[in-house]
């Protein structure tokens, strides 16, 4: 008799789940976005509507630790002498605080500073790879890939912020690699609820174009279903 392989509910189909080749890519929940007085704040935003992400982070990441599951972080910022930050990107926006310059938890985006830093509440455990990447795609200039490569994954759970930024891009690099992506709509948020709406929908639309949503219920429920061999 055949096994049924196991599926999470999702849009706009099942997802075929693999867990042993399914990691957890939490995208940029770094106090430069979550927390007042960053990056996020400089340009505007009302940082307060990141933060219902956090809970549902913290679900995924306990489960996928507890399987012993691949979980990988993810960090935008720049070097401290900002080489790796185009002028396009700097003059972006107009924020109040460019990134580079001097804020309340240190140099906004800049790798070392406490605003660069994952918020304490999703804390990377020692061994979990953190990618620190200059631009809002997880593949561009990294070494995610490699990394991925290395253990197998052919499937990613994306969750993090911002929904139609960092988190779209990478969605849209990773399905372009070959990988099957779905995103917990609870898990990632934005200061915007129209464009994580809309994100999400993007995502979804068109059979499933890029890949597919669900929430974390739903992948915590099809993980607890599986038999998970690592
Ligand atoms: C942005 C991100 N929004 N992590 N970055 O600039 O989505």
């Amino acid at each position: 008799m055949e096994l049924a392989i196991p599926t999470i509910d999702a849009e706009p189909g099942p997802f075929p789940f693999t867990p042993s080749t399914c990691a957890l890519l939490v995208i940029d929940m770094q106090r430069d976005f979550v927390e007042p007085g960053g990056f996020g704040e400089s340009l505007g935003n009302d940082v307060s509507q990141l933060r219902r992400a956090i809970a549902p982070n913290r679900r995924l990441l306990a489960a996928w630790r507890s399987h012993g599951l691949l979980v990988v972080h993810t960090r935008e910022g720049h070097r401290p002498d900002l080489s790796d930050l185009p002028p396009a990107k700097r003059t972006r926006g107009n924020p109040a605080l460019a990134i580079g310059d001097q804020g309340p938890m240190g140099r906004i985006l800049v790798r070392g500073e406490p605003g660069h830093d994952i918020i304490t509440e999703l804390t990377p455990l020692p061994g979990e790879p953190i990618i620190d990447k200059p631009g809002k795609g997880a593949f561009y200039a990294t070494t995610l890939q490699t990394v991925l490569q290395a253990r197998g994954i052919t499937q990613l759970i994306v969750t993090g912020v911002t929904t139609e930024v960092c988190v779209h891009t990478t969605v849209r690099e990773a399905n372009d690699r070959g990988y099957d992506c779905l995103v917990p709509a609870d898990a990632t948020a934005s200061y915007f609820p129209e464009f994580h709406a809309a994100g999400l929908a993007m995502i979804k639309a068109q059979g499933g174009i890029f890949g597919w949503v669900s929430d974390t219920d739903r992948v915590l429920a099809a993980l607890a279903a599986s038999p998970v061999s690592t």
